[in-house]
């Protein structure tokens, strides 16, 4: 069964003191979910490491590893704290970049459904792939910038599936790579980035919306440090705030709960010096 780990965020040397003690068989599949990249100290290596390692990788795309491909793309500005310009001014930088844009945005394997930040209520495991599959193929095509261009914004925060074309493609986005909390109808609501105890009113994190359709299946998921790990038997939230000095958690998976072992390591000084 694979190896899932949290938001490594260019934070390499945890990432490999965490995989020496979790120590998985050879050839054990390694499961990332997202933000490979950004606000660590070794954004550049750490995407090498990831990408040697074949097709043993199985990242999924998160936000800041999105907000590269905008930044090289020209469509974002680099923001304070960023720790990407190593990876943009690689000798290779195009095929990084190329690498980068290839990847899925949600990966599903023997009931245990991988995402970046979450799904909305009304999404099953197979709307939340034909969607993911949409967006993935949109960023493939030939006029990806634009599309990302598009991506950006909080609007429509509420999934309806007569959407097309870019709001489509946007709540997509916004659902799989941003979301923390939503209404209990399933608008998502992006104004908190804060744990359990900072909902905005009216909301819920996205996984406590009661009649949400992906409850029959584990969702494996990363991004919200301030929620920290997150372990039920139907829920795996795996940041449990590396980049920010704390853990970084990595998962063996497995169907049955009791049968899932997890690893930690704790990071200290994995920031860029003087990032913020
Ligand atoms: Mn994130």
């Amino acid at each position: 069964m694979p190896l899932a780990f949290g938001d490594l965020q260019g934070c390499r040397t945890p990432f490999q003191r965490l995989l020496a003690k979790a120590a998985p068989p050879a050839g054990t599949p390694l499961w990332f979910a997202g933000d490979l990249i950004n606000r660590g100290a070794e954004s550049l290596a750490t995407l090498r490491d990831i990408i040697a390692l074949g097709d043993r990788a199985v990242p999924v795309l998160g936000n800041h590893d999105l907000h590269l491909l905008s930044v090289s793309a020209g469509i974002r500005k680099s923001k304070k704290g960023d720790t990407i310009d190593d990876i943009l001014a690689a000798p290779d930088a195009d095929d990084l970049l190329e690498w980068v844009r290839h990847r899925p945005i949600a990966h599903y394997e023997n009931g245990m459904l991988m995402v970046h930040a979450g799904v909305v209520p009304q999404w099953d495991v197979n709307l939340t792939l034909e969607l993911a599959d949409e967006l993935q193929r949109a960023l493939r095509a030939p006029n990806w910038k634009e599309t990302l261009a598009g991506l950006y914004g909080n609007e429509p925060s509420l999934w309806t599936p007569n959407l097309k074309g870019i709001e489509r493609l946007r709540v997509t986005c916004s659902a799989l790579t941003r979301v923390r909390f939503c209404s209990a109808e399933g608008a998502m609501d992006f104004s908190s980035s804060g744990g359990l105890n900072a909902a905005p009113p009216g909301c819920m994190p996205w996984f406590d919306v009661p009649w949400r359709k992906t409850a029959d299946v584990t969702v494996v998921f990363g991004h919200w440090a301030a929620l920290g790990l997150m372990l039920r038997d139907n829920l795996i939230g795996l940041d449990s705030g590396c980049v920010w000095g704390e853990k970084l958690s990595a998962v063996r998976l497995a169907q049955i709960p009791a049968e899932r072992t997890l690893t930690q390591v704790q990071c200290d000084n994995c920031r860029s010096s003087g990032g913020n």
